[in-house]
C-alpha cells in the first residue's frame, strides 16, 4: 500500500513537473549568433550617426570618432558588433590593423559628398575591397544621405566609384540608399546583411579560422 503510494506520487510529481515545463515556457531559446563587424567610410559620411539611430541613441549629439566606436545592433536573427574606424586621412592608412577576424565590412559613403571627397571614397573603398582580409567577406555599401536634395543614389554611386567588377567578383556585396531619418528602412538594410551573414557563415568553410 505505502508502495503504491509513493509511486502515485512519484507520477503526480512527473506530470506536474511536466505541465509546468510546458505552461511556463522554462526552456531558454538559443543565444542569436554573433558577428564581428568593422563600420568604415571618410569621415562625415554618417558612420556614427547611423550607428546611433540603430541603437536608439541621439544622433544629434555624435562627437567625432577618435580611434574607434563599439555598438552592438541586436536584430531579429543576429548581433551585430560593430567597431566603427575613425575615417579622417591620417587614420585610414592604420585601418588594414583591425581587419583581423572581422566578418563582415559595412562601408558608408556620403551621397552628398564633393569632389575631392568622392576621390576620397574611390580610392578607400578600392583599397579595402580588394585587401586579402575583406575581398572574400560580405559587405554592405551604404550610400547615406538620402534626405538631402541632390544626394546620389546607390546605382549612381556603384557607377560613380566603378564597383560594378569588384560586385562581379565577390557576389556577397549588397549596395543600400539609406539616410538617418529613416530609421525601418535603415533597420530593413541590416536585416538584409545579417540574412547575407547567416546564410554565407552557414558554409563551415567561409568560418574566419577555415579561410585561407
Ligand atoms: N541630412 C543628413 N545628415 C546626416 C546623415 N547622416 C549623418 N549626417 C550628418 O553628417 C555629419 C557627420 O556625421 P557622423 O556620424 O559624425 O559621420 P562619421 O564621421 O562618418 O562618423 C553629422 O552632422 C550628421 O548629423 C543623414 O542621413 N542625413
Ligand atoms: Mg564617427
Amino acid at each position: 500500500m505505502a508502495e503504491n503510494c509513493g509511486f502515485c506520487c512519484g507520477i503526480c510529481r512527473i506530470c506536474l513537473y511536466s505541465t509546468y515545463n510546458c505552461c511556463c515556457c522554462t526552456k531558454e531559446s538559443a543565444p542569436l549568433r554573433e558577428f564581428q563587424i568593422i563600420c568604415i567610410g571618410i569621415t562625415n559620411s554618417g558612420k556614427s550617426t547611423l550607428l546611433a539611430v540603430l541603437t536608439n541613441e541621439n544622433s544629434d549629439t555624435v562627437v567625432p570618432t577618435i580611434g574607434f566606436n563599439i555598438k552592438e545592433i541586436q536584430l531579429p536573427n543576429a548581433l551585430l558588433k560593430v567597431k566603427e574606424l575613425g575615417g579622417g586621412e591620417n587614420i585610414r592608412s592604420f585601418w588594414s590593423r583591425y581587419y583581423d577576424n572581422v566578418q563582415g565590412v559595412v562601408f558608408v559613403i556620403d551621397g552628398l559628398c564633393t569632389h575631392d571627397q568622392l576621390e576620397d571614397t574611390r580610392r578607400e573603398i578600392h583599397g579595402a575591397i580588394k585587401h586579402p582580409d575583406l575581398q572574400t567577406l560580405p559587405w554592405m555599401i551604404l550610400c547615406n544621405k538620402q534626405d538631402l536634395e541632390g544626394a546620389s543614389t546607390h546605382h549612381k554611386v556603384i557607377e560613380v566609384l566603378q564597383l560594378r567588377d569588384v560586385m562581379q567578383a565577390n557576389s556577397n556585396i549588397i549596395v543600400k540608399s539609406c539616410s538617418k531619418i529613416n530609421k525601418d528602412s535603415l533597420m530593413a538594410d541590416f536585416e538584409a546583411f545579417s540574412d547575407l551573414l547567416l546564410q554565407f557563415y552557414s558554409n563551415s568553410h567561409n568560418e574566419p579560422g577555415a579561410r585561407v
